[in-house]
């Protein structure tokens, strides 16, 4: 499409006409407003954040405000910059809650679909220029420019977890206009969630869609095995419904060419291997992170983790089978069935050496505890990549293929890595941080939770450790003062092999507490084999994602009367 607006900055203006053009390209005085502008150094200091922030106070506003207009002939001139608005209207709105924004039809929104035009969207009948936002979008830029010039509607039925408050606000903050009242509202989207498989009640919801569930905390450490309906879940797409006999997955060989196995042929051609593995979100405890300073992600508590005894095929199997060697460099990618709209699918991807270690057990699941796949943890086969963060066990895996680089996905890519703590949105550089593979030393306590009722007498301390790599935890230690005094917890699970320890070790510590404690400060830090340590506190190792916290855990509660 091409398109009759451009934008010039104003700067310096005592007052500005606001106009907007006609469909006809007539200049048209369709509505006019007096504003006097921000002081010029203002402007002048910031001219790549102009957006305002919202304060309810309205005298104090600071509003975005477009004029647009299409001269024949002569061309256009828009005018666009922050201003503080003091004066009233010529023209006041019916509402007295604050100025009116400027209209706009869809059509004149759509003009504003790439970077050099602006980013525009609507959501409701609100108008946004989210252009300062592409590069600061925690879900990427690409994704922001799929509804560029358009509705968020569409996208957003689908990534779903844009619906909280959070994020209404960023969006509020990049507000300019509204969309005339004579434009249709945006036809509703069918649910792209209708599909996706009953869930047990008592999972903490983080977002329903796409669902993001936890554990309550007590439950956690009351099973070695996690039961499957109480197993963490973390989905970034709604969950594929996929009939197991047409299924097929597609396996691309050394020679280039791709194989085609049915369930049954893996479940035929090669030997079942069973693994008793954890697996963690690097999202895990990030609402401690949130607590700090927040970042706007998904505010997971203590359960992002889980562990299962994996029933399947060894990818190492299947890849000897495509011709792979034990020698062979390279990454192995995979992806998921999980899709969107413009047809990005869930991907990620591993070191070719760790598949192919006889030692390494990355299983292709079709079991779960002895069951068959859940569907939402990724039905009918998935990766499990034992001693690596979650999100490389890609779920209801469609496609492996091995080359030279990491997977593209945005998710190996622009998620999932650490940064310093001084790593700011305006000055990340995703390539210079490695993708998460291994992770490090982690463990919590599950009971008694901070709202828990305490009595002096006997307390049983309870939580999980687990560290990545394989590497076994040796010790984790428990202090009830703030980690002024520490003792030694007593370690369950099974023995697994050295440098194969993939599942977690439950812990509990029972303790009496005297008589006229008021508050206890309970501590847990856990010690792997490589004698790894957790940090004290969180500041030290935030980052901007929130991922990789593994800081020392602490519950404080108050002790009640005997
Ligand atoms: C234009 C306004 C938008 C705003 C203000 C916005 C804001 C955000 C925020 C704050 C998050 C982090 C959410 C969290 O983890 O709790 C996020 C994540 C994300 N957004 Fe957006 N977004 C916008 C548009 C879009 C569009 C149009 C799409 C898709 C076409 C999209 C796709 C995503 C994805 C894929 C993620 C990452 C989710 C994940 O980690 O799985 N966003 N966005
Ligand atoms: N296809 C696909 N695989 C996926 C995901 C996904 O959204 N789609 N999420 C990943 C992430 S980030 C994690 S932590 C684990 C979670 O696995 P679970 O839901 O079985 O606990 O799956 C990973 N595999
Ligand atoms: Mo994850």
């Amino acid at each position: 499409m091409s398109c009759p607006f451009n934008l010039v900055h104003f700067s310096g203006l005592d007052k500005m006409l606001l106009t907007r053009t006609s469909k006809s390209g007539l200049w048209t005085l369709q509505k006019t407003y007096w504003f006097r502008t921000c002081p010029p150094a203002y402007l002048a200091s910031s001219p790549s954040r102009p957006h305002g922030t919202w304060n309810s106070a309205g005298s104090t506003r600071r509003r975005f405000v477009v004029a647009a207009g299409a001269g024949l002939g002569i061309g256009t001139i828009l005018a666009y910059g922050n201003y503080r608005r003091q004066a009233a209207e010529v023209d006041p709105p019916a509402s007295t809650s604050g100025p009116p924004f400027p209209v706009f039809t869809r059509q004149e929104v759509a003009c504003h679909h790439s970077d050099a035009d602006r980013v525009w969207v609507t959501y409701g009948s609100d108008v946004f220029d989210v252009t300062d936002f592409l590069e600061l979008h925690p879900g990427g830029k690409s994704k922001i420019l799929l509804a560029a010039g358009g509705a968020l509607e569409p996208f957003w039925a689908l990534y779903a977890m844009h619906k909280q408050e959070h994020v209404l606000e960023i969006l509020q903050s990049y507000k300019v206009g509204e969309l005339s009242p004579e434009e249709p509202p945006q036809p509703s989207v069918g649910d792209p969630y209708a599909e996706d498989p009953p869930r047990h009640p008592a999972l903490k919801i983080n977002t329903l869609k796409p669902f993001n569930a936890e554990p309550p905390s007590e439950v956690i450490a009351e099973n070695y095995l996690t039961p499957s309906p109480f197993f963490f879940k973390r989905n970034h797409l709604p969950v594929p419904l996929v009939d197991p006999a047409a299924y097929r997955l597609h396996v691309q060989d050394a020679c280039g060419r791709t194989l085609s196995l049915s369930l049954r042929d893996l479940k035929r051609s090669f030997r079942k291997h069973d693994v008793v593995a954890t697996v963690q979100c690097a999202g895990n405890r990030r609402a401690e992170m949130n607590a700090l300073q927040s970042t706007n992600r998904l505010g997971w508590g203590i359960g992002a983790i889980s562990t299962a005894c994996w029933g399947g095929v060894l990818l190492r199997d299947v890849l000897v089978h495509a011709g792979y060697q034990p020698g062979d460099e390279g990454h192995v990618c995979f992806e998921g069935l999980d899709r969107d709209q413009s047809g990005t699918v869930y991907g990620a991807s591993i070191p070719l050496k760790k598949a192919m270690n006889p030692e390494g057990d990355v299983l292709l699941a079709y079991e779960m505890n002895g069951e068959e796949l859940p569907r939402d943890h990724g039905f009918p086969l998935r990766v499990v990549v034992p001693g690596t963060v979650g999100a490389r066990s890609v779920k209801w895996l469609t496609r492996i293929s091995v080359g030279p680089e990491e997977s593209k996905s945005h998710w190996q890519r622009k998620d999932y890595k650490g940064f310093s703590p001084a790593v700011t949105w305006d000055t990340v550089d995703f390539s210079k941080a490695p993708s998460i593979q291994e992770m490090p030393v982690q463990s919590a306590i599950t009971e008694p939770s901070p709202d828990a009722s305490v009595t002096p007498g006997e307390l049983t301390v309870k939580g999980y450790a687990w560290s990545g790599g394989g590497r076994n935890v040796i010790r984790v230690d428990v202090s009830l003062d703030g980690g002024k005094s520490w003792r030694e917890a007593e370690l369950t699970g099974e023995e697994q092999l050295p440098g194969r320890a993939w599942a977690w070790k439950l812990w509990q510590l029972k303790a009496s507490v005297p008589t006229g404690t008021k508050q206890l400060n309970i501590v847990c830090k856990a010690v792997d084999s490589s004698y790894n340590e957790q940090p004290d506190t969180v500041g030290p190792i935030w980052n901007i994602l929130g991922v990789l916290n593994n800081a020392w855990h602490r519950v404080r509660i108050s002790v009640g009367e005997d």
